[in-house]
């Protein structure tokens, strides 16, 4: 059986600046800071180590339109590293990494090619077999219209297809709609695999052929949470087999601790610190949101005694003694009524601000940043701070209206 195998990444978000993370120390904010490098340097290696015939990387290498030096340049040494062991590369640029953007541009080696701003095609010779890769690069950072008839259909049997698209599929609201597709417009084309890229979630649309977001390759916020990675997929013309990857180096998760019997505070830290132990041990470094809940009203009301800050320091100190990087960034308490539902109204708002993305956010709050007075004092909205307003003020929304009408 004739088979070809290859990597297929999008989203690395290389140069995230993780803007809105307090209280972290020196070696923490290093760690944080270089987590999109250390994930893309662990999906070279893997190459290297793997040799698959290609790699695939469907938009937003970079996480901002004016590229970093530094990401820029950890990436060309990625791509040299590629090049010594003969990997054929293949990127479009997403919404992020739009080529309109002000960058210095890095000559990458000659096994990179990167798609122009109109759909086209690369053909591979593959141990005999040609495979036929499309494509395209954002042009600028706004690609609202849908590419797909764009895309030439397969027209030869013995060859593969490859469609790279940096896109949301149609009718999907949560995230910007950039480059919109439908399913069946792309199951028209009859290609082998489709290979996606701008949802952080990795999910597969679609699975014979596939049509897949392998999601991005470094969580950066508690919005992107799990283990993040790439597909090594192996392609033949019976099917393809999938197998995820991990190249996160810490992952964003929430945790509960159960506090039930907890009366003082050493035993509510203590809750804690093992909860977060616990997750080291299983999932190994870490940046927690930790959600106390079965706390007895006497505990609920030793914890809001205290401010968030105060109480953050106090866990984060007994958390510390562990070598693996483990980050407690948020605490809260379950109130009492937070193991009911939350009243429509609340999960409605809430529901709607977790599909807003930075532009959303930037709208929503332009008359704060415009205003005169508060807007000098306000620091640049990027997307860990739209995130940190976001938790927060889904925190006012539960506190003011999480309870239902009858209870
Ligand atoms: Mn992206």
């Amino acid at each position: 059986m004739k088979e070809i195998r290859f990597i297929h990444t999008a989203d690395l978000h290389l140069g995230s600046p993780f803007t809105g993370m307090k209280g972290l120390q020196k070696e923490q904010w290093k760690r944080l800071k270089d987590s999109t490098l250390l994930a893309f340097d662990r999906l070279v290696d893997y190459a290297v180590e793997q040799r698959p015939d290609f790699l695939l990387v469907a938009g937003d290498i970079y996480d901002g339109e004016n590229r970093s030096l530094r990401a820029q340049h950890r990436f060309q040494t990625g791509m040299q590293r590629l090049a010594d062991e003969g990997i054929p590369v293949l990127i479009s640029h997403g919404n992020h990494d739009h080529l309109s953007g002000k960058w210095t541009r890095f000559e990458l080696p000659s096994n990179v090619h990167v798609f122009g701003a109109e759909v086209s095609r690369k053909t591979l010779a593959i141990r005999g077999m040609d495979v036929a890769i499309s494509g395209f690069s954002y042009g600028e950072r706004h690609v609202k219209e849908s590419k797909v008839k764009e895309y030439l259909p397969a027209e030869n049997r013995d060859a593969f297809y490859i469609g790279m698209l940096h896109g949301s599929l149609e009718g999907e609201t949560a995230h910007a709609v950039y480059a919109p597709f439908t399913k069946n417009q792309l199951l028209e084309k009859n290609y082998d695999y489709w290979a996606l890229g701008h949802i952080h979630q990795r999910q597969e649309l679609h699975a014979d052929p596939p049509i897949v977001y392998p999601g991005n390759t470094q969580g950066r916020h508690r919005g992107e949470s799990g283990t993040k990675g790439f597909y090594d997929v192996r392609l033949s013309k019976s099917g393809a087999k999938l197998e995820f990857i991990q190249a996160s180096v810490l992952q964003f998760d929430e945790v509960e601790v159960d506090c039930s019997g907890a009366v003082h505070m050493n035993e509510l830290l203590e809750a804690c610190s093992s909860s977060a132990n616990r997750f080291a041990e299983q999932c190994g470094p870490a940046a927690l949101a930790l959600k106390l809940v079965n706390l007895d009203a006497e505990a609920l009301e030793l914890i809001q005694e205290i401010p968030e800050e105060e109480l953050l320091e106090a866990i984060r100190e007994s958390v510390e003694a562990q070598d693996t990087f483990m980050l407690v960034q948020r605490v809260s308490a379950a109130r009492g009524n937070e193991g009911g539902e939350l009243s429509p109204i609340a999960e409605e708002i809430i529901a709607k601000m977790d599909s807003w993305e930075i532009g959303d956010w930037k709208t929503v709050l332009k008359d704060l940043y415009r205003h005169p007075k508060s807007g000098r004092y306000l620091e640049p909205l990027e997307t860990g701070a739209a995130e940190e307003v976001k938790s927060l003020a889904a925190e006012k929304i539960r506190r003011s209206l999480g309870m239902g009408l009858n209870s």
